[in-house]
């Protein structure tokens, strides 16, 4: 019985008490719900220009653009790709898309060719949103097992179309009166971020209009928020959108709450420090090298930060050195740690000093969980629950997490359990004060600066080179960027290969973030009797070396 079960599991819950989640509106509904009130507040800020969009200007663009994609044939559950840095137009297509029931699958701009599509392939995408220069290597590819840029799939771009591209405006001066009615269940799909969870190849995580309107609803609704987001508060988004942090706990949020949201396209010290001083940024959405770029440049004496307020960490772990580094910088601020994960809607605990009501958190806290929502910590090997300050495998259950990996029965399974609690591949514990610390990370992933390294794509392409027979590639750490892939090769034929000529390989097929760092040749990878590679054989060599 339910009993039973409770009795069994230690089952973490927030402090702050549940709330009532809309169950059946759809996302965009959901963050223009206060429309009435909030139709000539700033919503989006354009950092470059300086433009700035109202909410009820915002609402329509994205009503327009809804309506120009469905003029091309975009109906609901089909999927369109955005590949842009952060800019007005992401917005309105993301939430264009989600009015006609449409899905977004967002990636990274910097990927090469390859990355791209395979994503776009995996999605099934119909058509791609991106800009002209990143145009190029959507045709690079020539060979018949790639789609054809104009014929088998359609760009469009923020700026100057080359080529059989069209103009965005296309899309977004179409006649809003034109968007078409229908009907979105809470179920359906509404974004389709990649992650490759806690083993294997990145997968699409369905994300549905229930998932994301939950997580924002922990975040940011009810008389106490976890995250207390004010309308006059200007939240800072140089943060890619592209990744669920960004998508969800800046732009969703700052939707939902009435906030302006500071679009930079990229991370650039000086026009960040600049602009946050310009446009009184209050809250300030970051990962750990931003913090350090934030505590440690000299550049940042010479700005006025006293705008900000909140500053909220996350995708890595945060020093407490760091931390306090920082506080020095902004003494004024509450400095506080959130925790995600891309399958998991994506926030799992969040700090509770940024509560309206703010409660008191530790340095090095990832915050508590979030409301309406159950977190337990379990033996990795037995699956028993563990109580307070014993580190285990964090597992999250709730309304807000992944429906599941997109056409991957078997990777959902082995993460999302018959129970419904999803498996992090996080170990951390609990502590008396219900605060969460994670300790260390089970899961294949390494996290460089907060981005995913999935280690099973660098090894297939690594064996695909005709002189490497195995390899390994797993975790180092590193001051600046957290962690840093480096891989264990096994050569097939010869000495010949060389670690320049391995590195090389993997640069040019890879984004920046995921090159090798170093390449040790070994005799043979270390593996378990079912063939799986003992990573931490392999970290603790590191360690050593
Ligand atoms: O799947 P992913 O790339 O997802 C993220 C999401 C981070 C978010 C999201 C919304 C927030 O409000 C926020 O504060 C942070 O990173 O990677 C998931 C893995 O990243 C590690 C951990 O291993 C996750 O399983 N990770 C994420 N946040 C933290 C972290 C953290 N605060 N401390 C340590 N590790």
């Amino acid at each position: 019985t339910s009993t039973a079960n409770n009795i069994d599991h230690h089952v973490f819950k927030s402090k702050l008490p549940e709330i009532p989640i809309s169950k059946n509106l759809p996302l965009h509904a959901y963050c223009f719900e206060r429309m009435s009130e909030l139709a000539d507040r700033p919503c989006l800020i354009v950092g470059s220009t300086g433009r700035t969009y109202s909410f009820a200007e915002t609402r329509l663009i994205a009503q327009k653009t809804g309506a120009g994609l469905s003029g091309l044939g975009i109906k609901r559950g089909d999927v369109i790709m955005i590949l842009l840095q952060n800019c007005a137009e992401f917005v309105f297509a993301f939430m264009g898309a989600s009015m006609i029931g449409a899905v977004t699958t967002t990636a990274n701009p910097f990927y090469t060719s390859a990355e791209v599509f395979k994503q776009f392939n995996a999605s099934k995408a119909k058509l791609i949103i991106t800009q002209s220069q990143y145009v190029d290597k959507l045709r690079e590819p020539a060979g018949d097992q790639y789609p054809k840029l104009g014929e088998d799939f359609s760009v469009f771009t923020i700026d100057d179309p080359p080529e059989n591209c069209l103009h965005f405006s296309v899309l977004s001066e179409a006649n809003e009166n034109d968007i078409p009615e229908v009907v979105i269940d809470p179920d359906d799909p509404v974004a389709l971020p990649f992650s490759s969870g806690t083993t294997g190849l990145p997968k699409g995580v369905i994300l549905t209009h229930k998932s994301l309107i939950t997580s924002v609803a922990q975040q940011v609704d009810g008389e106490n928020p976890n995250l207390y987001l004010k309308t006059e508060d200007v939240v800072l988004c140089v943060l890619p959108l592209f990744h669920i942090y960004s998508l969800n706990s800046v732009l969703l949020c700052s939707l939902r709450a009435g906030a302006a949201v500071l679009l930079m396209p990229k991370f650039e010290i000086g026009t960040l420090l600049e602009l946050i001083q310009r446009h009184c940024v209050s809250v300030a959405a970051v990962v750990p090298p931003l913090v350090l770029a934030l505590a440690k440049n000299p550049k940042v004496a010479e700005f006025d930060l006293s705008s900000i307020r909140v500053v909220l960490s996350g995708a890595a772990p945060l020093g407490k050195e760091l931390e306090d580094a920082l506080r020095s910088r902004v003494p004024q601020a509450i400095l506080g740690q959130g925790y995600g994960m891309t399958e998991a809607g994506p926030v799992l605990s969040m700090c509770l000093a940024f509560a309206r009501q703010p409660l008191p958190s530790k340095s090095g806290s990832c915050g508590t969980v979030v409301r309406n929502a159950e977190l337990k910590v379990v033996d990795p090997l037995t699956g028993c629950s563990f109580g307070r300050n014993q580190p285990g495998e964090i597992c999250i259950r709730g309304a807000q997490i992944m429906k599941g990996y997109l056409n991957d029965p078997e990777a959902t399974a082995a993460t999302i359990d018959v129970e419904g609690w999803l498996h992090t591949g996080d170990i951390g514990y609990v502590d008396d004060d219900d605060e969460i610390f994670i300790v260390d990370r089970v899961k294949e992933l390494i996290k460089f600066k907060g981005f995913q390294v999935p280690p099973a794509e660098l090894e297939a392409l690594l064996v695909s080179h005709p002189s490497i027979a195995d390899a390994a590639v797993v975790p180092q750490k590193d001051d600046v960027a957290g962690e840093v892939p480096v891989a264990f090769v096994v050569r097939s034929n010869g000495f010949d290969l060389t670690e320049e000529a391995v590195k090389e390989f993997i640069a040019k097929q890879v984004v920046f973030y995921k090159k090798l760092h170093k390449v040790f040749f070994v005799h043979a990878i270390p593996k378990s009797p079912s063939g799986k590679i003992l990573r931490k054989d392999l970290r603790a060599k590191l360690c050593h070396s």
